[in-house]
């Protein structure tokens, strides 16, 4: 489909103005604009600015690096199987490189040498980060005296958090994410198949029981003392869907700053109790309309990646594979200087997409679609268009009408083009995964691809290229508003 550039400038002039609901901002977390970043206080803000977890608007720009140190675990969820990493906090079916505190800080150093954009380090398994707690602490205290700017992270179960707390907050740990499946126990009893608690293995409903009790404990605790807690919580079709919303509401009454809703991934090939029984896991449109029926509750994460337990990069990327500790320089050596300079461009960056917002959203405002339509972008960052669609191995999901556009989540796809090659049957499986998206912006695509997915009925657009994700699609609004203008005067 061929798309005519408009400036937003020239907006104005090429279509009647419509009425409608005030533009609804992207907010800081993938949210609308109540509960965004700008209504946070001073001391958050700056707590979140630089997490790409806890701020939508910081994973264009910060990496992060897991620290696999905590192999063990003291429950069994349903959807783990011990070979793999845990699922709370990954994807099932990668396995870490299993590291001793000392080693972490050596990789870490190593990473943050590399990457200037490295912002957070978190413990997120391969097991639970309290259940060995003595290895996750050691290597929180060696982070902090070599390397104090970086920030802290962890996450876990919460079975053992509510003893924890202390040795959380003097770690200098101000992050801690909890796995809250359920909060009912009758619910609870069908996700675990025990806990270890107590010097005993208990199961059923003493084990959901004292599990949910614990997690409750340890929120409230955390939250009392002011360490920002995230809620990850494995949507289960038939198990808990059904009942996240009370799980939502819960965990908001007990200040949790973020609710995290992941899809279950589940296949036989990993050996779980779900995979091996035939649980599915949610399809997008699934998890799309609970996460829609959570409008007034705790705050929603959308951009989670389910990462491994050693991911390293930005998320959505993992350059893990160039960083094991074989690979690992004898003395990398941290360029503040560097660090500093990126950070100053971050802050150039974000000022300059501040600037272009307000005139996307009058923009979307007045062009956008009646009824809600999902568009496709491909992105590498930076919260701009920025990728060839072969190359892309995610597509961001925005839900744009008139209301405004809105982040809701990605799709995973394999990369199209392999060796300057495209990949037919890749493309059969990216259109699956495009399911209910009416169309798709991208930095630059291939004929044969656009010709696919025009079939589709899926728009491709490709003329802002390198724009902010919010004023390309503004402008290709205003250019199809303009076209219409045309085909109807003709
Ligand atoms: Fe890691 Fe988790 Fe900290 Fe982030 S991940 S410990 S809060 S630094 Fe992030 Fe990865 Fe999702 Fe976790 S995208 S799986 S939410
Ligand atoms: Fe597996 Fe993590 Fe659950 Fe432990 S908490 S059983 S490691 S998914």
């Amino acid at each position: 489909m061929e798309q005519k550039v408009v400036s937003l400038e020239s907006l104005g002039r090429t279509s009647a103005a419509r009425s409608g609901p005030p533009a609804c901002a992207i907010g800081d977390c993938g949210t609308p604009r109540k509960g965004g970043s700008a209504e946070l206080p001073e001391h958050v803000r700056e707590k979140i600015k630089e997490h790409p977890c806890y701020s939508e608007d910081a994973h264009h720009f910060f990496a992060r690096i897991h620290v696999a140190v905590a192999p063990a675990c003291n429950i069994q969820c349903n959807y783990c199987n011990r070979k793999y990493d845990c699922s709370n906090e990954s994807r099932p079916g990668v396995v870490s490189e299993r590291l001793s505190p000392e080693q972490a800080v050596r990789k870490v150093k190593a990473v943050a040498a590399a990457m200037p954009n490295l912002s957070v380090v978190g413990i997120a398994g391969p097991g639970d980060a309290l259940a060995d707690h003595r290895r996750t602490f050691e290597t929180f205290r060696l982070l902090r005296e070599t390397l104090p700017d970086l920030t802290l992270c962890l996450s876990t179960n919460g079975l053992a958090l509510p003893d924890h707390i202390d040795d959380i907050r003097a770690a200098g740990v101000d992050h801690v994410t909890v796995t809250l499946n359920a909060v009912d126990p009758h619910v609870a009893e069908g996700i675990y198949a025990w806990i270890f608690w107590d010097h005993a293995r208990r199961t059923g409903l003493e084990a959901a029981r004292i599990l949910i009790e614990r997690q409750l404990q340890g929120i409230e605790m955390l939250t009392a003392a002011g360490v920002l807690v995230k809620i990850n919580s494995v949507m289960i079709p038939g198990v808990n869907d059904g009942h996240l919303e009370a799980v939502n509401v819960a965990v908001k009454e007990r200040g949790a700053f973020l609710h995290n809703v992941m899809p279950l991934i589940s296949d036989p090939a990993h050996g779980t109790h779900y995979g091996l029984t035939g649980q599915r896991g949610p399809t997008p449109a699934e998890l799309k309309t609970l996460q829609d029926r959570m409008g007034d509750g705790a705050k929603l994460m959308k951009h989670c990646r389910q990462c491994r337990a050693d991911a390293v990069g930005l998320l959505g990327e993992d350059k893990s594979q160039q960083f094991g500790l074989d690979a690992l320089p004898e003395n990398p050596q941290i360029d503040p200087e560097k660090r500093a300079a990126y950070r100053a461009i971050v802050e150039k960056e974000r000022e300059d997409r501040r600037k272009e917002a307000a005139d996307a959203r009058a923009a979307i405002r007045r062009f956008g679609p009646l009824e809600p339509m999902l568009v496709a972008v491909s992105s590498k960052g930076g919260g701009r268009v920025n990728q060839h669609f072969g190359h892309a191995r995610e597509f961001q999901i925005f839900e744009v009408s008139e209301a405004g556009a809105r982040f809701t989540g990605h799709r995973r796809v394999d990369r199209y083009c392999a060796g300057g090659e495209g990949e037919d049957d890749v493309l059969d499986a990216t259109l699956m995964a495009l399911d209910g998206v009416g169309a798709i912006l991208t930095a630059k695509i291939g004929r044969c691809p656009r010709q696919r997915l025009a079939d589709a009925g899926i728009a491709v657009v490709d003329d802002f290229a390198f724009d902010y994700v919010e004023t390309a699609i503004a402008r290709w609004l205003a250019a199809r508003a303009a076209e219409e203008d045309t085909a109807r005067i003709a």
